[in-house]
């Protein structure tokens, strides 16, 4: 009976399983040939892990690999319910407390091949972790997308390890007991931006959209609907990314600063950034700095006679 060994852990309130071993071999390509593979002929691994049974539509899956350059920490290739990620910082945060729960590494800078390019994470003493993420930038200010039963919606596209469209104006209550209304509203803009043919700068589909309001305990509060439909509890590594390219770009926040992002449920990440070269390239560096909990040590078991041994597909 195939066994998948598994750590769970959550950031800031979003899951994230990170499997250990039992995944078929990938190669020796780079994390994007090894993700492409995985996704080409071994999916139902995929599923099996996230969905239903066993999984949930909120949980990201983590994939441990061997890196390419040995003085490389870690490879991870990232999924969830309906299929794969460039780059996900609380998982990210995730795979580096896992690593420490095992005792495979201690506090100190460690890098991480991702399949959009390597990032650095710092184990910091106290345990929180900081990652170092790969470069973000605006794409598009002030895109008005028309989307059906709600009229005109205008945010910014940004890349920030995945595509986000950035929404300040949309006249919605950002906060916990609002989630259906949330997800209603950001899954309309989701879909309207796929169904126009509006898409980041490489083609790629605009899968992530973000919310934003003031909070009282941070610089902002944000509300982030995630490609497969669920909100991302922890205030989203990949999303405050994006949101510091905007900044960046508006001249709002200096390198260096602190900008604290809250989630929708009060979770927390600060982040700051860096200019890549100089600031008329409008690409950053941005640090994320979070913590993460471990919640469980497991094996999953694929019993063939299972109907649902491969997950609950759509
Ligand atoms: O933290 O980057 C992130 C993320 C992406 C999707 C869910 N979380």
């Amino acid at each position: 009976m195939p066994r998948i060994r598994v750590l769970d852990s959550h950031t800031g309130g979003e899951p994230t399983r990170l499997v250990l071993d039992g995944f078929p071999a990938l190669g020796n390509g780079s994390m994007a040939e090894r993700r492409q593979r995985l996704s080409a002929e071994f999916d139902h691994w995929r599923s099996a892990c996230v969905l239903e049974p066993r999984g949930s539509e909120v949980l990201v899956g983590a994939l441990l690999c061997t890196p390419l350059d040995p003085g490389a920490c870690a490879g991870v290739i990232f999924f969830n319910n309906t299929g794969y990620l460039g780059m996900c910082g609380h998982g990210t945060i995730g795979l580096v407390a896992s690593l420490a729960h095992l005792g495979r590494i201690g506090p100190g800078v460690h890098r991480i091949e991702t399949p959009v390019g390597e990032v650095s994470a710092t184990l910091h003493a106290d345990g929180a972790v900081s990652v170092r993420n790969v470069a973000a930038y605006r794409h598009r200010h002030a895109v008005t997308v028309e989307v059906a039963g709600i009229g005109p919606v205008c945010g910014d596209i940004a890349w920030g390890g995945n595509w986000f469209f950035l929404i300040a104006g949309h006249g919605q209550r950002v906060a916990g007991d609002n989630l259906p209304a949330l997800t209603a509203y950001t899954r309309a803009v989701q879909q309207a931006l796929l169904a126009q043919g509006i898409r980041g700068a490489d083609g790629g589909v605009i899968d992530h959209i973000e919310l934003f309001a003031d909070d009282d305990r941070a610089d902002s509060r944000n509300f982030v609907l995630c490609p497969g439909g669920a909100y991302d509890r922890s205030p989203c590594g990949t999303g405050t990314s994006a949101k510091l390219a905007c900044l960046a770009a508006d001249g709002k926040l200096a390198p260096g600063a602190i900008w604290t992002q809250a989630s929708v449920i009060g979770s927390r990440f600060e982040g700051c950034y860096q200019w890549e070269s100089t600031a008329a390239s409008g690409r950053i560096i941005p640090t994320i700095r979070g913590r993460a909990h471990i919640s469980a040590e497991a094996t999953l078991l694929i019993d063939e006679a299972d109907p649902f041994a491969w997950g609950i597909r759509p």
